[in-house]
């Protein structure tokens, strides 16, 4: 599925963060912009609407150490997580070569994240995915609030295939969390790749 050209030596992985409207994807990606070496990262691009929520998706180009003398650049999307932005979602996720699914960990968002998860699985048919076959990680987020569902409920609810998981705070100091969900896609990705 990744993108190699042999002519120009480049591989290019295209990652995508899905997840339920305001769950924190774009705050993912905005944390890794912010806490990467200017060398190593292009441009962030935001489509937004005027509250902040993603418009279209997020963009982010991140350069890898080269891989066999290939170029690698990872380049990471966020969907719009807005119900009506279906269609948006569904174009985003054409030739995805790993996903993580950003859960919004607080009680009273349990039931969009499993609506998010369902449309997930039916935008990754339509391109002819399988959730089961594509590198995925689930990344419960927001655990920083009080109001959170205990990770064994949202394990048990979100994650029944047992795909590598974590708990993060994408929007606190530090965002403990980010960079461990976003390295172990890459991994699998990575380890995807070496059996090609
Ligand atoms: N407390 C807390 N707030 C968070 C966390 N992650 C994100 N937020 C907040 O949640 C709100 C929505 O975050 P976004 O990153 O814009 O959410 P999104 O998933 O991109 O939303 P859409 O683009 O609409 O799908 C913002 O106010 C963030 O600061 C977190 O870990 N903890
Ligand atoms: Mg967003």
């Amino acid at each position: 599925m990744s993108f190699i050209n042999y002519s120009s030596r480049e591989i290019i992985l295209k990652i995508v963060y899905y997840g339920p409207g305001l769950c924190g994807k774009t705050t993912n990606i905005k944390h890794v912009y912010a806490t990467t070496n200017p060398d190593t990262r292009g441009k962030l691009i935001s489509l937004e609407t005027k509250a902040e929520r993603t418009l279209f998706f997020d963009f982010l180009p991140l350069s890898l150490p080269a891989i066999k003398g290939f170029k690698t650049r990872l380049h990471l999307y966020t969907v719009p997580g807005q119900i009506f932005y279906s269609a948006s979602r569904k174009l985003i996720m054409k030739g995805a070569d790993g996903v993580i699914f950003v859960a919004d960990s607080q009680e009273e968002r349990f039931e969009a994240n499993l609506i998010a998860l369902d449309d997930l699985k039916e935008n990754l048919e339509a391109h002819a995915l399988d959730i089961e076959k594509i590198p995925f990680v689930i990344q419960y987020n927001k655990r920083d609030l009080p109001n959170v569902t205990s990770v064994e409920e949202l394990r048990k609810a979100l994650n029944p295939m047992g795909v590598p998981d974590f708990e993060a705070a994408a929007a606190a100091d530090g965002g403990p969390g980010v960079f461990e969900t976003l390295k172990a896609v890459v991994k699998m990705i990575l380890q995807d790749l070496r059996k090609q």
